[in-house]
C-alpha cells in the first residue's frame, strides 16, 4: 500500500516538475573549451574548422565567413560570454598601408542560424550601402583597418554596431560606443574577451577580466526582436585589401540565472518534494 502510494508520489510530482525540465533545455549554455569539435556549429562563407580552432577567414584576399551556435540562446535576462581570438599572417595589397585587416566580431542575431554579412568593412556582420548585411542584430567588432569613409576612429579598436531590426552597419554613426585603447590585435597574441550582459547595459572586457575597457548602454529586448528572449550567438570575420587568419580558440556562455544553478536547484526541490512525501506518509522511517 506505501509503496503504491509513493510511487504515485514520485508520479505526480514527475509531472509537477515536467514543465521545468521541458524548459531547461532552452536556456542550454555553451562550453567550448577549443574546437577540436564543432559539433553544434553551423559555419558559413570561408569560415573552416582548423585543427581545435575556428578559422572564420584565412590570411587571404576578399574572404568572409560566420560561425554560430546551431540553437538559440535566452540573452534577455543577461548573461556572460568569454572567449579567446588570435589573428596572424596579417598582411595587404601593395599600395594599401594596413598590416592586417579587416577585422571580426562577436554577434548576437535573431535573423538566421546561417547568417552572414559582407566583406572587408562589414567584417562578416554589416554592408555599406545595399551590399549584404545582417538584420536584427547586435555586433561587437574588433576592426583593425582603417575605413576613413565609415568614420573608423583608427585601424585597431572594439566598437558596439546595431541599427535595429534593420541590416547592420559598420558606420560610425550606427556605433553604441567604442575605444580604441586596446591592444594591438594584430600583433599575434591571444586575446580573452569577456562580455557581461544585463538589461540596459552591456560591460567589455578586453585581457583585463577586471576593468572593463568600455561600457555600453544596450537592452536587448528594446533593440531587437527576439524569440522568447532567444538569439543566435556566433563570430564573423571579413577580409579584402588587407588580411588575417581570424580564429576563435574557445568560447563559453551563461545566461543568468545560469542553467547549472538552475537545475541542481530544481532537481533539490524535486528530490525535497519526494523524501517529505515519503516521510508524510511513514512517520516510523523518523524514528
Ligand atoms: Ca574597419
Ligand atoms: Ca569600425
Amino acid at each position: 500500500m506505501c509503496s503504491v502510494y509513493l510511487r504515485c508520489q514520485v508520479f505526480y510530482s514527475f509531472l509537477v516538475f515536467l514543465p521545468v525540465w521541458y524548459v531547461a533545455p532552452a536556456v542550454a549554455d555553451f562550453h567550448y573549451s577549443d574546437f577540436s569539435s564543432v559539433d553544434g556549429i553551423r559555419m558559413r562563407g570561408d569560415a573552416i574548422q582548423s585543427g581545435n580552432r575556428l578559422r572564420l577567414t584565412p590570411a587571404a584576399y576578399h574572404q568572409h565567413g560566420s560561425a554560430w551556435i546551431r540553437y538559440r540562446e535566452i540573452v534577455d535576462d543577461g548573461f556572460r560570454c568569454r572567449f579567446q581570438f588570435q589573428m596572424t599572417g596579417g598582411g595587404s595589397q601593395p599600395g594599401f598601408s594596413g598590416v592586417g585587416g579587416d577585422g571580426l566580431a562577436f554577434v548576437i542575431q535573431n535573423s538566421s542560424v546561417t547568417a552572414l554579412g559582407d566583406y572587408g568593412s562589414g567584417i562578416g556582420y554589416g554592408g555599406v550601402g545595399d551590399r549584404e548585411a545582417i538584420p536584427n542584430s547586435v555586433a561587437v567588432e574588433f576592426d583593425t583597418w582603417k575605413n576613413s569613409d565609415l568614420n573608423d576612429p583608427n585601424g585597431n579598436h572594439v566598437s558596439v554596431h546595431t541599427r535595429g531590426l534593420s541590416p547592420n552597419s559598420p558606420h560610425e554613426d550606427y556605433s553604441l560606443g567604442s575605444t580604441t585603447f586596446v591592444p594591438d590585435f594584430l600583433a599575434g597574441a591571444i586575446h580573452t574577451v569577456e562580455l557581461r550582459y544585463l538589461p540596459g547595459v552591456m560591460d567589455i572586457f578586453v585581457d583585463d577580466l577586471a576593468t572593463p575597457v568600455f561600457v555600453v548602454p544596450l537592452d536587448l529586448n528594446q533593440t531587437l526582436a527576439l524569440s522568447q528572449g532567444q538569439a543566435w550567438i556566433g563570430f564573423t570575420a571579413s577580409t579584402w585589401n588587407g588580411w588575417a587568419n581570424h580564429d576563435i580558440l574557445n568560447a563559453s556562455f551563461n545566461a543568468i540565472p545560469e542553467s547549472d544553478t538552475f537545475l541542481m536547484l530544481t532537481m533539490f526541490v524535486w528530490v525535497v518534494f519526494c523524501l517529505s512525501a515519503l516521510f508524510r506518509r511513514s512517520p516510523k522511517l523518523c524514528t
